[in-house]
């Protein structure tokens, strides 16, 4: 028997050949897998391309069932995300994959102590900065969002500050806006 999940979660792929400067934002974001239990993560996971192997400008989503990956969802609407780029180096590739798969094991298996606070994750393939974050649903809730911060670091294995952008700053402000909360 297969081993349930707490949630059902969908991985959303953003293809970046799709991307114009016409297009509007997320026009060719699609589900594209589901997943239940730990087993069918597994087979996915082994057959989906790795972060490393995707070209510059793809995004890349792992969110629970039922939220999709945009600001414009319910369960993301007052939410943000604390994000964090990849060390600019020769290994930085391998580096992205590795943050990319414990942070998908840290949230499918719910270790988060606050894990109805997570919403999912995205991977963001750039030629400049590849970049990970990590999306949460009440960015009022300042004390759960440090604890959640606090681990996602731990599970992440690092050290340097990271910061959490509230989506409503995003997107009033764009590149101008600032993270909400450090840790
Ligand atoms: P970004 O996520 O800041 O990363 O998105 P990037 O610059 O590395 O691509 C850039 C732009 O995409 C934003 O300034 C928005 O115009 C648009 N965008 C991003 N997201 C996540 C959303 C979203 O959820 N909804 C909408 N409507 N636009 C978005």
């Amino acid at each position: 028997t297969k081993h349930p999940l707490e949630h059902g979660w969908t991985f959303w792929f953003d293809n970046p050949n799709g991307k114009t400067k016409q297009a509007a934002w997320g026009s060719s974001l699609r589900p594209v897998y589901t997943f239940k239990t730990v087993e069918d993560f597994w087979c996915l996971y082994n057959n989906v391309l790795q972060p490393s192997q995707l070209s510059p400008g793809a995004d890349f989503h792992c969110f629970k069932d039922g939220i999709e990956p945009k600001w414009e969802d319910p369960k993301c609407a007052q939410g943000g995300k604390w994000s964090t780029s990849t060390p600019n180096k020769g290994s930085s590739k391998a580096i992205l994959d590795q943050f990319w798969l414990h942070t998908l094991l840290a949230m499918i298996g719910e270790q988060f102590d606050e894990y109805d606070e997570v919403c999912g994750a995205v991977v963001s393939v750039r030629a400049r900065q590849d970049k990970i974050a990590l999306w949460t649903k009440t960015a009022s809730n300042e004390a759960a969002q440090v604890s959640i911060g606090k681990q996602w670091k731990a599970v992440l294995d690092i050290t340097d500050k990271i910061g959490y952008l509230v989506h409503d700053d995003a997107k009033r402000m764009d590149k101008h806006a600032k993270n909400k909360y450090t840790v």
